[in-house]
């Protein structure tokens, strides 16, 4: 069986999500994230070999990586309905979602807020120079990506219910986590990018995404 380690208050609700909407058999063991540093405690980097969140064993496996998991659980849970198999209308959306969740949208995300934070973390005499590095980098690289993205999304939640089309896929489960990160910390307001909110509503009230908020315990996933 299944059994996801779960980081409190991370990318792993991800994983919860689908494996709650899937029905899948599997069991949860939760972990609080260190006190001091905020990062994933020993024991868990004890079970994930890159010591990151998400986590999975089953069995002999030991699987990290996002769509690592997503996809190993899919093979087994999966019958297409929330992974549209080759030649469906809304593969094409779909893949591209699923993929830029985790290939562009995520990095994007966390390299902001690790700078924003070691900037605010900078020795006093320093953190000028540190921010306007900082702000630098932002306005040249992170800005301008980050803001073509939330501009993808609006349009594409502007045309369909989710990020695939009328019914939840994957896509949805794996963009879920970063669109809360893009309301909170990533400059996505709800005057400007009303679709995206009308996702956050629909994800925030849907039956399987409740069950894993309530499995994680935490009521929420902001760090
Ligand atoms: N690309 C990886 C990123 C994993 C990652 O950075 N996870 C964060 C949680 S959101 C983490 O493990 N943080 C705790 C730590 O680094 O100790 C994935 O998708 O699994």
């Amino acid at each position: 069986m299944i059994t996801l380690h779960h980081l409190e208050k991370s990318q792993s609700i991800r994983i919860l999500w689908l494996l709650e909407e899937l029905g899948a058999r599997y069991q949860v063991k939760l972990y609080d994230r260190d006190a001091q540093t905020r990062l994933a405690p020993a024991a868990y980097k004890a079970v994930s070999p890159l010591g990151t969140a998400p986590v999975i064993t089953d069995g002999d496996v030991t699987l990290a990586e996002t769509n690592a998991i997503a996809d190993y659980i899919l093979d087994r849970h999966d019958d297409g309905r929330l992974r549209p198999a080759p030649g469906a209308a809304n593969r094409a959306a779909y893949l591209f979602w699923f993929h830029t969740a985790q290939g562009s949208l995520q990095p994007l995300l966390t390299n902001k807020f690790v700078m924003m934070a070691l900037t605010a973390r900078a020795p006093f005499l320093a953190r000028p120079v540190a921010k306007s590095l900082v702000g630098a980098l932002d306005k040249a690289f992170f800005g301008p990506r980050l803001a073509a993205l939330l501009r993808e999304i609006e349009t594409a939640l502007g045309k369909s219910k989710w990020f695939a089309g009328e019914t939840l896929t994957a896509a949805d489960i794996v963009m879920g986590y970063s669109m809360e990160l893009c309301a909170h910390r990533g400059g996505m307001t709800e005057k400007d990018f009303p679709n995206a909110f009308r996702f956050l509503k629909q994800m925030r009230e849907y039956p399987s995404y409740i069950r894993a908020m309530e499995k994680d315990g935490k009521g929420t996933i902001l760090l």
